[in-house]
């Protein structure tokens, strides 16, 4: 069987990685539509041996359409009624849904359970949240965690391509005695921007009352639902730094119960969409250029935190755009059609 998919958001980042994806693991699709905004409307792509005009997304656009890709990002609040009112699923990457308690928020190898409850739409986590719970779960599942300590150091893709175009043009300036401009980071919408080649921002999209950052709030409550654990305790700070496409978390974590390096070895590298990457004697630890293109999220530097009982630190790295975003929605949508479920 073959669905008609639609993509929202096609022509950025996570809208492009969508087609890569599509092609590399032989998606099933019958009709594509690629939409977007009234600015990229009009604009050709070629895939797959054939030539695509991108649409101005509209309420019509999801007639006949099975599968709604949602890139991210404002669109999606607009257009996710209208997709569901004509019978697509919506699987949305942005954050308008995620906490909602009628739509399921999906890690396939961590939750697929909660895809079945979904009433149209299915939310894609954060990106810095779906690697650090792929390398939690397995951890998880030994003995239950009872607190997190997170730092990010997430790769500046998470701000799109625009902000992939600042970093590589800032450090074009430099090298050539250039005046540096900063316009997009810390946030496009925010009133300050900094340069972030050869610097780090401990800023990721606005602030919240309570001093902590949206992408910090993201992290704690996503978990939480994702692992289906309002208990769990969980602190973060998000940093960009400037990397084009893989984020690299650092995190501590406490467990009931004491787990050794072995046993958490033994159980990450056993868990699908990790790839245990970790001999210090070797000096094999994950590195974000290592990750970047890569399915996988990498764990390693896994060892004793000595300063509390039950601890554990460890570093994990993966693609922001691809299991961080675009390849995490689309097993969303392969686990689905595997299970009958369109
Ligand atoms: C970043 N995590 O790295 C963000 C990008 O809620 O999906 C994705 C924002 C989101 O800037």
């Amino acid at each position: 069987k073959k669905y008609n998919v639609a993509i929202l958001g096609a022509t950025g980042a996570v809208g492009q990685e969508f087609l890569n994806l599509i092609e590399e693991r032989n998606f099933p699709f019958a009709e594509l539509k690629l939409l977007a905004s009234k600015r990229s409307a009009g604009k050709k792509i070629q895939f797959m041996g054939k030539e695509y005009t991108v649409e101005e997304a509209t309420d019509a656009s999801f007639e006949g359409v099975d599968i709604a890709l949602f890139a991210g990002g404002a669109a999606s609040k607009t257009f996710a009624p209208a997709a569901v009112k004509a019978g697509a699923v919506v699987i949305d990457n942005s954050s308008a849904f995620r906490m909602d308690p009628e739509v399921p928020l999906v890690v396939p190898e961590v939750n697929p359970e909660a895809i079945a409850s979904h009433k149209g739409i299915i939310a894609n986590p954060n990106c810095s949240t779906i690697i650090m719970v792929m390398a939690l779960k397995p951890l998880y599942d030994v003995s239950k965690i009872k607190r997190i300590v997170v730092s990010t150091y997430q790769a500046v893709s998470g701000g799109g391509k625009e902000a992939m175009a600042e970093l590589e043009e800032q450090v074009k300036a430099i090298n050539e005695g250039r005046e540096v401009v900063a316009n997009i980071l810390p946030g496009a919408s925010l009133a300050k921007h900094y340069q972030i080649a050869f610097n780090l921002i401990p800023q990721i999209d606005v602030f919240k009352e309570n001093l902590y950052t949206k992408e910090e709030m993201k992290m704690i409550d996503e978990t939480k639902k994702i692992m289906s654990d309002d208990s769990l305790r969980i602190t973060a700070t998000t940093v960009r730094v400037p990397v084009y496409r893989s984020h690299a978390e650092s995190v501590n974590v406490e467990f009931e119960d004491e787990i050794s390096v072995e046993k958490a070895r033994e159980v990450l590298a056993a868990f699908p969409g990790v790839t245990l990457t970790d001999n210090p004697d070797e000096q094999v630890y994950p590195m974000p250029l290592e990750t970047s293109g890569k399915d996988d999220v990498e764990v390693g530097r896994i060892r004793k935190d000595y300063s509390i009982d039950n601890g554990l630190n460890f570093w994990v790295c993966g693609d922001q755009i691809r299991k961080g975003a675009a390849l995490n929605a689309l097993q969303i949508a392969e686990y689905m059609i595997e299970h009958d479920m369109f």
